[in-house]
């Protein structure tokens, strides 16, 4: 793309939902959120923020690890889409494994939200179904912006309307860096 096309694609902020429970061949979990985000920073037009980093009992099944989860926010010009396919391309990059439905898994890359939009496509929900039962997810989300609004709600609201149990915060955004 030239350089002056460049500046007619519009930039959108979106927010990643980043959780691992099993190691791969080049790491714990950890280091595997730590490598995810790097991959992120590519899809991104600026900065890359990045929440603390959260041990989190499992959703599912309970006989599966505890999971490492943050959330990441950043300006893309990939459209919802585009997004879609490269966080699956960085999960295969990271040798995702699935053993069963709601199981475990090395690396799980989910578009919490894309700019204000609403998307209901077989392939895509935005803002990500899952949201409100996750506190996993509103948690970290709260951390980067308070002031957010999901499907009309204010962030602290789906906070308070969850429990916060079962999750503790075990690193501070200093965690990426720290590679
Ligand atoms: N549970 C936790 N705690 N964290 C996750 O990231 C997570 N991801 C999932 C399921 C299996 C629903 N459970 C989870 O996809």
């Amino acid at each position: 793309m030239s350089v002056a096309a460049n500046y007619l694609v519009e930039s959108h902020l979106v927010y990643i939902g980043l959780g691992s429970n099993l190691s791969n061949d080049s790491g714990n979990s950890r280091q595997i959120l730590q490598q995810a985000v790097q991959a992120l920073k590519k899809l991104s037009t600026g900065l890359v923020r990045v929440s603390g980093l959260y041990l989190s009992k499992p959703m599912g099944p309970q006989d599966q690890p505890d999971y490492l989860n943050a959330v990441a926010g950043f300006e893309t010009q990939l459209t919802a889409h585009e997004l879609l396919a490269a966080l699956q391309q960085i999960e295969q990059q990271a040798g995702r494994i699935r053993l069963r439905r709601w199981g475990e898994r090395t690396l799980d890359l989910d578009i919490l939200l894309y700019a204000e939009q609403c998307i209901d496509t077989p392939e895509l929900t935005i803002p990500h179904v899952g949201i409100l039962q996750r506190n996993f997810v509103v948690i970290p989300l709260l951390e980067l912006d308070a002031q957010l609004h999901i499907a009309d709600m204010p962030i602290k609201d789906c906070l308070a309307a969850q429990e916060s149990k079962g999750i503790c915060q075990i690193a501070d955004s200093s965690w990426v860096a720290s590679s």
